[in-house]
């Protein structure tokens, strides 16, 4: 019987994993939860799985959270609580699920522990890909990715070895502005964004789709997971998502992974890895959905791609400055403050104007975090 700990049990990913977890009550123990503010679906998600702690990051929520009757689950509150149950409680594998740079601090305390890290916060590896790297080696942890594409290219890799991969190529759906010009981005809405074809995310997520900032990140998260160059990893799009990404061999031969745009499979993989367990999901019919095509990114258009590949070449704390602006300015536009097209125009202002310290410890990853949120939220 294995040990869970959620890191965001409320959100899309948390959900899926609870969903995957109730079917194998007989393999895994949820031990943890952890959620930003929902303690509707927080309390729900206790009553049935009954973990030892929960962790509610905003106080006045906890507070109301303790004055229900929800048995012996101790509720912990704020970054200290959130720390506390990845430091100090009991678990093996801890499901990093939370969104964009507040899942850094808990995922670094359950590497230190040697634990199983089943990863979906990409944001994490891109700001201290480095960082979390070195940690995962001196400690004996385990990065196993939750991220469709990286679970698909950790799949292809497994059995092979890292000298004959010539290149990565991640597949991306293209979003919701696919067929728009560089014109049409400049006044499309919040709704409009929001509106992905294949998967149904969270709003910070599904934005990052839309401008392929999601791919960009996703570019540096397969470099720190796989430790390949970035010139040897490629995003071509691929709008029916059910190739979830490949692997190029030097021999010329092409592994990829296929299935259906559902996040329960990788999450599962994560949980179960090296096993695979049957279960009842829904199977692919590749005569049902016919035919598969593939075509390049205009990097013009998709301007968040290629910066996340410049912050890439500039390393050190540009690819925290990167996420921090982007999720400011992902903030910005949902909030209706400013247009799409801004947002990589904010993040490039923000690499302009930050200084890059290279080989960052966990303290200058924090600092430049703060530096440029405070710095983007003050533009106009
Ligand atoms: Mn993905």
């Amino acid at each position: 019987m294995k040990k869970v700990l959620i890191l965001g049990s409320s959100g899309s990913i948390g959900v899926n994993a609870l969903n995957v977890l109730r079917k194998l009550p007989e393999q895994f123990e949820v031990t943890a939860l952890t959620v930003n503010s929902q303690i509707n679906l927080l309390e729900k998600q206790i009553k049935e799985f009954q973990p030892k702690f929960a962790v509610v990051n905003d106080e006045s929520a906890a507070s109301d959270l303790r004055k229900r009757s929800i048995g012996n689950c101790k509720i912990l509150s704020g970054e200290e609580g959130l720390l506390h149950a990845a430091a100090e409680t009991e678990y093996d594998i801890l499901v990093g699920a939370m969104v964009g740079f507040a899942g850094l601090a808990p995922t670094i305390e359950a590497v230190k522990r040697g634990k199983r890290v089943a990863l979906a916060n990409k944001e994490t590896l891109v700001v201290a890909g480095q960082l979390i790297t070195d940690l995962t080696k001196k400690h004996g942890a385990e990065i196993i990715p939750v991220d469709s594409e990286h679970s698909a290219i950790f799949q292809c890799l497994t059995g092979e070895n890292k000298n004959s991969i010539k290149k990565i190529i991640l597949t991306a759906s293209g979003g919701p502005f696919l067929n728009k010009n560089m014109e049409d981005l400049k006044s499309v809405t919040v709704k409009e964004a929001l509106n992905h074809p294949n998967w149904k995310m969270g709003n910070k997520i599904t934005i990052d789709s839309a401008s392929m900032m999601n791919k960009g990140l996703e570019v540096i998260e397969a470099h720190w997971l796989f430790g390949i160059e970035k010139e040897n990893i490629e995003v071509i799009i691929h709008p029916q998502s059910i190739i979830h990404s490949m692997v190029e061999f030097v021999d010329g031969s092409i592994k990829a992974q296929l299935g259906l745009p559902d996040m329960k499979l990788p999450i599962q993989y994560a949980l179960t890895y090296p096993e695979r367990i049957q279960v009842d999901f829904p199977p692919t019919s590749l005569t049902k959905i016919g035919t598969l095509t593939f075509f390049e990114p205009d990097f013009d258009k998709y301007e968040c791609l290629r910066l996340a590949y410049r912050v890439l070449t500039e390393g050190g704390t540009a690819p925290c400055v990167l996420n921090a602006a982007n999720e400011v300015a992902v903030e910005k536009f949902l909030k209706g403050k400013i247009n799409f097209s801004a947002i990589p125009k904010y993040i490039s202002m923000a690499l302009e104007k930050m200084e890059n310290h290279i080989s960052p410890d966990l303290n200058a990853i924090f600092e430049c975090d703060k530096e440029t949120r405070k710095f983007v939220k003050s533009l106009a």
